[in-house]
C-alpha cells in the first residue's frame, strides 16, 4: 500500500474544480454522481444529507504521522460535494473527540493502513480499499460501458485488486489479472491470470492497481485502451500519461474518499 506524499496531494484543494471538469469530460458525470452510482443509489442522497451532514476529517499523528494536507484535501474533497467540513485541530484520539464535541456526524481518518470514513449513529464504516475499487469499476463502465461478459485485466493483486475481481465478477465481467508476484495469483483459476505481461496489449479494459511507477511502454497497451487507475504511482510514464490522458482515469484522493461518503449516505 503506498503512503501518499504532500507533494502528490499539494494541488487537490485548489484544484477540485479542474479536476471536476475533466472528470466530467472523461466521463459523462460528476463526482458526486460518481459517488452515488458506486453506491447504487440516487445522486440527490447525497445533495439531501450534504444539507444536513456535519463532517470532520481527523489527522492523525500515529504510525509516520501527519501528511502535509491529507486532511485538508479529504476535507476540500467532501466540501466539493457539498458537506459542512471543519478538520480538528487536535489529532488522533483527541481529535475524534474535538469531533465529536463538535457535534460531527461523520468521522474522516487514515493512518498508515488504513483510511475509514466513519457514521457512528449509523453504525457505518467505509473503507477506502472497497471505496476505491467500487469507483474505479463505475468510472470504467462509465466510459466503456457494461462490463458483463467482457474480460477486464486487472493489473496488481492486492487488497484492493481482489476486491475490483470480487466486484467484476458479481458484474458478470471477466476479470484476467497480472500480478509481478505469481505467489499471490496461485489460488486464481488459470485463465483469470495473465503470465506475461507482453499480452496486455490484447486487452482493451485495463484496472491499474500496482505501485511501482512507470513500468508499462506504449507497446503494451491496446489501440482503443481505456485504464482505470487508483494505484500510485501510476504504472505510466508521466510522458505516456501525458500522450494518453483522455483515455486514463487516475487520481490519488478524489474519487475513493468521495464514494466512501457516498456509501455513508446510504
Ligand atoms: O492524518 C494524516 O495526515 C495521515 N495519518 C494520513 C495517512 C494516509 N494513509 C495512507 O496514505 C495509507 N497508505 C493508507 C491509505 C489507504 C488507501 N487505500
Amino acid at each position: 500500500m503506498t503512503r501518499l506524499k504532500e507533494d502528490w496531494i499539494r494541488d487537490i484543494e485548489m484544484g477540485m474544480k479542474e479536476y471536476e471538469r475533466e472528470l466530467v469530460g472523461k466521463t459523462g458525470i460528476t463526482l458526486l454522481d460518481l459517488a452515488a452510482k458506486s453506491n447504487g443509489i440516487h445522486p440527490d442522497r447525497i445533495r439531501e444529507a450534504a444539507k444536513s451532514y456535519k463532517v470532520a476529517a481527523v489527522p492523525v499523528k500515529a504510525g509516520e504521522g501527519v501528511i502535509g494536507t491529507f486532511s485538508q484535501s479529504v476535507a476540500a474533497i467532501l466540501h466539493h460535494l457539498g458537506f459542512q467540513v471543519i478538520i480538528t485541530e487536535s489529532t488522533d484520539v483527541d481529535g475524534i473527540y474535538e469531533a465529536w464535541q463538535s457535534k460531527a456526524h461523520c468521522i474522516f481518518l487514515a493512518d498508515d493502513q488504513r483510511f475509514l470514513g466513519i457514521h457512528p449513529s449509523k453504525n457505518q464504516i467505509s473503507d477506502n480499499n472497497i471505496a476505491t475499487a467500487k469507483g474505479y469499476i463505475t468510472a470504467l463502465e462509465q466510459v466503456a460501458g457494461s462490463l458483463a461478459r467482457r474480460k477486464v485485466l486487472v493489473l496488481g493483486y492486492g487488497l484492493v485488486g481482489k476486491r475490483m475481481v470480487r466486484l467484476l465478477l458479481e458484474k458478470e465481467a471477466q476479470p484476467v489479472v497480472y500480478d509481478i508476484d505469481p505467489v499471490k495469483t496461485a489460488d486464481l483459476a488459470p485463465d483469470m491470470v495473465l503470465k506475461d505481461r507482453e499480452s496486455m496489449k490484447d486487452y482493451p479494459l485495463l484496472l491499474d492497481v500496482t505501485n511501482q511507477g512507470g513500468w508499462v511502454c506504449e507497446e503494451m497497451l491496446h489501440p482503443e485502451f481505456w485504464m482505470a487507475a487508483p494505484g500510485v504511482p501510476l504504472s505510466l510514464s508521466d510522458e505516456l500519461y501525458r500522450k494518453y490522458e483522455h483515455r486514463v482515469i487516475h487520481d490519488l484522493l478524489q474519487i475513493g474518499t468521495a464514494v466512501m461518503m457516498g456509501e455513508l449516505c446510504k
